[in-house]
């Protein structure tokens, strides 16, 4: 039996000899990778914080103590070491653990995350409702830590919560992991600050080498020690400015050794001892202990392909030939986007493209390769972003800020504010739109529609396939005001590529004809529709009308009037939250014309959706052909055809 699997609780940690602490970070990165091999999920974060969750763990009585992981990507650690050895190999599976700290699955969870710079926010209310108890309640001596990314500390809330924290200076101890790495290189001007913080470590130890050896050398010793010491503080102040989070109000350790847990240990102790907010700045290498990871820890950031498909390719295997190789899959619709953008961007040089951190994710790289002036990576910054992108349509420019659909749930206040209210030419792409699978409730693309679709001036388009995709792309550059794209994170129809050619605003695309029903749908679910179509014909001998509907807003109104009238039931379908989405714009639209029909919303169930395959929760979701054939049949009072199937071979 492993160490690792003997320990069921947290406490058990702090038993552990120095020997024994590495044999278990040993085993921990064992558990990690062998998992992730098969499940995905953010291996590279995890593998760095193996020794700042073990250190965390050793000094704190968590649940007691609460240790809050900001995003929560690099919490694996934690978990394996809080309960959930066994059931690890289940993570971010359908009905298995998820992904990010959840409060469902532990105690030791304190909050469910997934989106990054919450956790400086997170921890000081705890530690403001810990310094509410009287000051009899042996509560207030509660210690919370609050782990957090190099990256996610200089986004927008982070920074305003240590500026709140200086202001009120609850206890609290922010552990900083700084590895340089966001998903790509960290950028900004506090990584620049972060990284001269760091050069004092170098300094710091050619320093305690000094205090050790200098007192002991007779009449120059001390005093030498006394200027030396004096000459660092300005010298410190002026070449490294450590001053940035004592100024604010907060004291500041660093930098230690991220993978010393006996180092991490002293200084947490230390930083509980004080009385107000402590950061303590730990060095760690991202990947550590996995050498694929630690050179390329972009691409292990959030494995969704088993990591050891990459770079590990056995060198003496043979090559498939041409000819019985697999299909080429379909380039995503990230892909598609991206070459577009460059194609317009070749044409015209207003336009200019932005990201908030994730430059590989929505490929945005690539734009940044071919026009790097014109590229803007403003960090975990969704506000920033948005509001940037208002200033560059202000001054002439064409810009276009990719956000996941999830993460542009920051920006809500930016879009209406600063661009709808401005009418500003600002293209919102909004990539994972629908559902994204393994990531679980946190990061489904599911509430943007419905939020943006209540928006003045803004126009919504979703492609039922790439190819629309490049026509709304260049529709978005004839148009004079903000719109915005819908697209998921799916593979495309694998059709080929063409150059974007502008489309009509507001007007939708009629697919197939048929008498009986009205199948109209908002984005790459209108494919499904026309499986869908395909199969109500065959088995029912329903026929159906299909409208690729293309716009959310504004809707074509009258061609989905039109086709409405006289059918037994129409039909609407959307991969978004059906509250206030697509589906509600085309019941007002059919109410409003007074056509008296009754509709179906197909889109996702009230409530939040959790981790499993696309393929799985489309399924539980009954937003796949089958599922929704089978809600269109219900409708109907049709017999399912499995069950009439069935009475035929009974009657023979
Ligand atoms: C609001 C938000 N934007 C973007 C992301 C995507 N994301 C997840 S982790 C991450 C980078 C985090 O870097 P850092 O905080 O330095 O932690 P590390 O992974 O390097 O340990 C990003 C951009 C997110 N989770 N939340």
């Amino acid at each position: 039996m492993s160490l690792l699997e003997t320990i069921r609780e947290p406490v058990q940690v702090r038993n552990l000899d120095a020997a024994q602490l590495e044999v278990l970070a040993v085993e921990l990165r064992e558990k990690m990778i062998r998992t992730v091999r098969t499940t995905g999920g953010h291996l590279a974060s995890s593998l760095g914080a193996v020794e700042i969750a073990i250190a965390l763990h050793r000094v704190m009585e968590s649940p007691r103590d609460r240790i809050v992981w900001d995003t929560g990507h690099q919490a694996y650690a934690h978990k394996l070491l809080t309960g959930r050895w066994e059931t690890f190999e289940t993570l971010r599976q359908m009905g298995g653990i998820g992904g990010f700290p959840r409060r469902s699955e532990s105690a030791h969870d304190v909050f469910d995350g997934g989106h990054a710079g919450t956790g400086v926010s997170i921890g000081i209310g705890l530690a403001a409702a810990r310094d509410l108890r009287p000051l009899t309640d042996p509560g207030r001596g509660q210690r919370i830590a609050v782990c957090v990314g190099d990256a996610a500390i200089q986004s927008g809330l982070t920074l305003e919560a240590l500026n709140h924290l200086g202001h009120t200076r609850h206890r609290l101890l922010i552990v900083l992991n700084d590895n340089e790495m966001s998903i790509s290189r960290s950028v900004g001007g506090l990584s620049t600050k972060l990284n001269k913080l760091r050069l004092t470590r170098v300094y710091q130890e050619t320093k305690s080498a000094t205090r050790r050896t200098l007192p002991r050398i007779p009449f120059v010793g001390q005093p030498t020690l006394d200027l030396l010491t004096w000459a660092k503080e300005g010298f410190k102040r002026s070449w490294a400015r450590v001053g940035f989070f004592e100024d604010m109000g907060i004291t500041y350790i660093g930098v230690l050794d991220g993978h010393d847990v006996a180092e991490m240990e002293g200084a947490f102790e230390q930083a509980f001892r004080l009385p107000g907010p402590v950061l303590v700045h730990v060095k760690t290498v991202k990947g550590k202990g996995y050498a694929p990871a630690e050179l390329d820890s972009e691409s292990f950031h959030g494995a969704s392909l088993p990591p050891i498909d990459l770079g590990l390719i056995d060198p003496t295997e043979e090559p498939v030939p041409a000819e019985t190789a697999p299909r080429r899959k379909a380039k995503t619709y990230t892909q598609t986007f991206v070459e577009e953008l460059i194609r317009q961007a070749e044409r015209d040089d207003r336009i200019c493209a932005i990201t908030a951190g994730m430059p590989t994710g929505t490929g945005l790289s690539r734009f940044g390769a071919r026009f790097p002036a014109r590229f803007f990576d403003v960090g975990i910054a969704e506000q920033h972003s948005v509001t940037l992108a208002a200033g560059l349509a202000l001054a002439g420019k064409r810009p276009v800020v990719a956000l996941y659909s999830t993460f542009s749930q920051r920006a809500y206040d930016q879009l209406v504010h600063d661009v709808c209210q401005n009418d500003l030419p600002v293209l919102l792409a909004i990539d994972r739109a629908g559902l994204v699978g393994e990531d679980g409730t946190s990061h489904q693309g599911m509430f943007t529609l419905s939020a943006q679709r209540a928006l003045p001036n803004l126009v919504i388009g979703s492609p039922k396939d790439e190819q629309e995709l490049r026509d709304l792309v260049a529709t978005a550059f004839t148009h004079a005001g903000p719109m915005s794209i819908h697209y998921p994170r799916d593979a495309g129809e694998d059709l080929p590529d063409r150059e974007g050619q502008p489309l009509e605003i507001g007007q939708s695309e009629l697919l197939r004809s048929g008498d009986d029903l009205l199948l109209v749908g908002f984005g790459p679910i209108v494919q499904r529709l026309l499986g869908v179509a395909e199969a109500l014909a065959a088995d029912d001998g329903v026929e159906a009308t299909v409208i690729n509907a293309r716009w959310a807003k504004p809707l074509d109104e009258a061609l989905v009037g039109d086709h409405a009238a006289g059918k037994r039931l129409v039909v609407t379908a959307e991969e978004s939250a059906a509250m206030g989405g697509f589906g509600d714009g085309v019941l007002d639209a059919l109410n409003r014309a007074g056509v008296h029909v009754p509709v179906l919303k197909i889109a996702l169930a009230e409530g939040f959706v959790h981790h499993g395959s696309v393929d799985d929760l489309r399924r539980q979701q009954r937003i796949d052909v089958p599922g929704i054939a089978g809600q269109v049949r219900e409708a109907l009072g049709v017999r399912p055809v499995r069950a009439r199937r069935r009475t035929r071979v009974d009657a023979a």
